[in-house]
């Protein structure tokens, strides 16, 4: 009997995985698999739109990404073994390319290994997924937009890639209905430009506020303040950046904060990070909330075992990609759906439910480990190499000491971290440097970026 496998989404997690069936179907181990998209094309976070809010269709806006961002990691540290960068672009490039450039190579990655985009049902929204414990079969209804129309599916497995950097976490503070200036989420900053000259408050400390703020800087607002809820993020930042404790209410303009400091402002950006939202699964099937490494409910966080109160466990047929918080990326999403692919086609045999169930709550526990970037760094390293020893796939995927340069140079001078180089595992080779510092390039084409790319 042939597997009717469902995939919920074309980001690169979902692209990873249909690479990945691909690659058994090669060996003759073929499943039959459905992947619904509800963008134009896939690329997920990668396909930038001017739009928020909703799209032409109604539908939420997925992308969080915004115009002239440049990758915030080194490219030698998602670089896929079988496909470096100079393969794709015939040279050597540098380290932190613009988005267009990095959605350029994974389209070429997926072109390289069979996917098509007529293979995926893009505009096609996922509704509802529902699974029948007796039959042991899942039901999706899906809806057509270009057509609208509504379709009703059977499927045998459920792969969710519909990521989680795409409905914002929004918090309320005192008094922000009535700031006097613009309230925001980062996920609708589309364009640093609109705030030139301005005085902006940024709620949050990690990559979303650090981004955003330096974007600001670069494109010359007045002043930046970002105000941290734990920690600072203690980088050396240049005059117009400073940091400052939590936001804890808010009159008129002025913006008061913890340490009794207070100050005007144009506009809030809420830097708060995004929620896990699944509106289409059943709620006892629902991964919950939380930006973080060891996923619960989830197998290698990756299959689905209910292990808290009230969660059903779909008997292991149920799978999540990319959930996780992330240092590795598209290798990462290519070592899931590989691992994903041989579990569904039983070339590797997972332990029962018990022994899963035990794991999943092991590994949970060890999030608390997790105090610093390094043991955050080790801890995904280790899970990329044990997905990639469990199906045999035996290439240089370690590249924390890349990850460890990378953090040096952003503690060095977090408005150069983006000029260094790093040595591709692959290739051997260093990074190429760009002509233009990152500070000073505006032009983040693919056709601009690649000119400049001696
Ligand atoms: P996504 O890219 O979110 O893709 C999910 C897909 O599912 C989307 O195409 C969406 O349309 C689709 N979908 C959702 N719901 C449905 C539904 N109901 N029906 C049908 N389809 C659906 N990573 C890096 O490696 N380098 C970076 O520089 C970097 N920068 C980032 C900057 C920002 C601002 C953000 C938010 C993230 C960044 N990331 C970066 C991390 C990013 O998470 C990954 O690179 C990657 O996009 C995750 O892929 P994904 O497929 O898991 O999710
Ligand atoms: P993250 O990494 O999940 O971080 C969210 C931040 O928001 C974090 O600093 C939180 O502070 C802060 N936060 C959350 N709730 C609040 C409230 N109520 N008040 C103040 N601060 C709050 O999300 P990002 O958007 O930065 O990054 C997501 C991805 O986008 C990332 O992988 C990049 O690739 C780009 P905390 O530290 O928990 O106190």
């Amino acid at each position: 009997m042939v597997r009717r496998v469902c995939l919920i989404g074309a980001g690169p997690s979902g692209m990873a995985a249909l690479v990945a069936f691909n690659r058994l179907k090669e060996r003759g181990e073929e499943c039959e698999v459905t992947c619904f998209e509800k963008q134009e094309q896939p690329g997920g976070l990668w396909n930038l739109t001017w739009r928020t809010g909703t799209d032409e269709f109604g539908e939420p806006v997925h992308c969080s990404q915004y115009r002239d961002l440049f990758s915030n990691g080194p490219k030698e540290c998602l670089e896929f073994p079988d496909y470096t960068f100079e393969d794709h672009f015939g040279k050597n490039i540098p380290a932190c390319p613009p988005r267009e450039v990095l959605l350029d190579y994974l389209q070429g990655y997926w072109k390289l290994h069979g996917v098509k985009n007529e293979d995926i049902h893009t505009r096609h929204v996922v509704r509802n997924v529902s699974f029948d414990e007796a039959t042991q079969i899942f039901t999706v209804k899906v809806t057509n937009l270009l057509e609208k129309i509504d379709l009703e599916q059977q499927f045998d497995y459920v792969i969710v890639a519909s990521g989680h950097f795409s409905v914002p976490h929004i918090p309320h503070f005192d008094g922000i209905e009535k700031f006097e200036g613009r309230a925001m989420h980062a996920h609708d900053f589309k364009n640093a430009r609109e705030f030139t000259g301005k005085k902006i408050l940024l709620v949050g400390s990690s990559y979303s506020a650090e981004d955003i703020a330096l974007q600001l800087y670069k494109f010359g607002a007045e002043r930046v303040t970002i105000s941290y809820r734990t920690n600072k993020m203690d980088f050396k930042w240049p005059d117009k950046i400073h940091e400052v404790p939590l936001l804890t209410k808010i009159e008129g303009r002025t913006c008061h904060f913890k340490d009794g400091t207070s100050a005007e402002y144009d506009a809030i950006i809420l830097c708060t990070g995004y929620q896990h939202h699944f509106p289409f699964m059943p709620s006892e099937l629902t991964l919950p909330n939380g930006n973080i490494y060891n996923l619960p409910n989830l197998y290698r966080s990756l299959q689905w075992y209910g292990v808290t109160e009230g969660k059903k466990d779909a008997a292991g047929k149920l799978f999540y990609v990319g959930m996780q918080d992330q240092f590795y990326t598209f290798t990462m999403f290519l070592m899931q759906g590989l691992w994903v692919a041989n579990v569904i086609k039983d070339i590797i045999q997972t332990p029962g439910r018990e022994e899963c169930v035990q794991d999943i709550e092991k590994m949970f526990a060890s999030n608390a480990d997790l105090s610093d970037y390094h043991k955050e760094i080790d801890a995904q390293t280790a899970y990329v190499l044990q997905l990639a020893a469990e199906i045999g796939y035996n290439e240089r995927l370690d590249v924390s000491k890349i990850f460890y340069k990378w953090e040096d140079d952003k503690a060095e001078n977090i408005l150069t971290y983006r000029d260094q180089t790093y040595t591709s595992n692959f290739t051997g080779k260093e990074s190429a440097v760009f002509p233009i510092p990152w500070l000073k390039c505006f032009d983040d084409s693919l056709s601009g970026y690649l000119k400049n790319c001696v």
